[in-house]
């Protein structure tokens, strides 16, 4: 017999309103606590589950996948980036993937210039001269940074964050220069006054700030590799509102160190948690524990795109943020 609700699995806690309606739509099972699903617990979700929200602390392989019962048929992520899924397998195994783009586009280009700004002019190490209360007083020559207006800014991933981050950036009066894997059509490009590099290398070479906003994919992974992070001037910064593994982290944590690079801003790590504990020692490092999109008003949005998708998927339509492995 046919069962009228569809049984929805959600791996964390969401915004009460969010939980609120997936009870009134759906059949689902919520996590009793926060904190990311162990991976038994997760596998036996997915034996049971017609449908699965997870978030970025749940991976989701092959093996798992293999795992998943015959119900299993939409992975509904709460989420932009679908790393943690191997969306290719699941696509073949009949299983869809969606997830969660725009409505967390603006706050993570707010963090990435807040980024921008707190490496450039220091604001952090003003901050702790106030907090450890060793303030000397007002010098001309204290804590001088660099300005924004003017600088060459290189962004790496010209998608909807990359252009929102482009529009802020010329607000701050800075040059666009970006490297995408197709270049805008010119009723994007024209507004931002963007230059487009085919080519990376050339792009490294001239920026004064890098901003990372591609997703991470096998051909992104370490696009930022030891050879190319060499090509920036000694006095260029990175700021990375993405996926650590764009860039080679330890590479990344030896040139500052050197004094190779003049700093970084970094709100995700190559390793998740696990920050290289060198970087933590630099003062002209800024790190943020992945709270590009961390609003209020994100979370909520991020939970009524999730809704839509299983409800459109429900009414047998496509999901309209289906996420298909071309686009990877
Ligand atoms: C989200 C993110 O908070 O959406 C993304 O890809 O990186 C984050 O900003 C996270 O994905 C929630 O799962």
């Amino acid at each position: 017999m046919a069962r009228d609700r569809l049984c929805v699995v959600v791996t964390r806690r969401l915004p009460e309103q969010v939980e609120a309606r997936m009870k009134d739509l759906f059949d689902v099972r919520l996590a009793p606590d926060d904190g990311p699903m162990d991976r038994d617990v997760l596998a036996d979700a997915m034996q049971s589950a017609d449908i699965l929200v997870p978030t970025l602390t749940d991976r989701i392989d092959a093996a798992l996948l293999a795992g998943a019962g015959d119900r299993l048929k939409l992975i509904a992520n709460y989420g932009a980036g679908v790393d943690h899924i191997d969306v290719a397998t699941a696509r073949q195994r009949g299983i869809l993937v969606s997830n969660t783009p725009d409505v967390l586009t603006e706050d993570t280009a707010d963090m990435g210039i807040a980024l921008m700004l707190a490496v450039l002019r220091r604001m952090t190490e003003g901050m702790a001269k106030m907090q450890d209360g060793v303030w000397e007083g007002w010098a001309p020559d204290a804590l001088l940074g660099t300005r924004l207006a003017g600088k060459r800014l290189g962004i790496l991933g010209m998608g909807r964050i990359g252009q929102a981050v482009a529009r802020r950036a010329r607000a701050f009066g800075m040059e666009v220069h970006y490297h995408n894997r197709r270049r805008l059509h010119a009723g994007l490009e024209e507004p931002l006054e963007a230059t487009y590099h085919d080519r990376l290398d050339a792009m490294v070479t001239l920026a004064d700030v890098i901003s990372v906003n591609c997703p991470h994919t096998p051909s992104t992974f370490h696009l930022l590799n030891a050879r190319r992070l060499k090509l920036m001037k000694p006095t260029a910064v990175i700021v990375n509102t993405s996926r650590g593994e764009v860039i080679d982290e330890n590479a990344l944590t030896r040139m500052l160190r050197a004094g190779e690079l003049a700093g970084a801003g970094l709100d995700v790590y190559e390793r998740g948690q696990g920050v290289n504990p060198r970087l933590r020692e630099l003062p002209n490092v800024v790190l943020l524990p992945h709270m590009g999109s961390a609003t209020r008003e994100a979370r909520v949005e991020m939970g009524e795109k999730v809704l839509i998708n299983i409800q459109t998927f429900a009414d047998g339509h496509r999901p309209p943020d289906l996420v298909v492995p071309a686009m990877l």
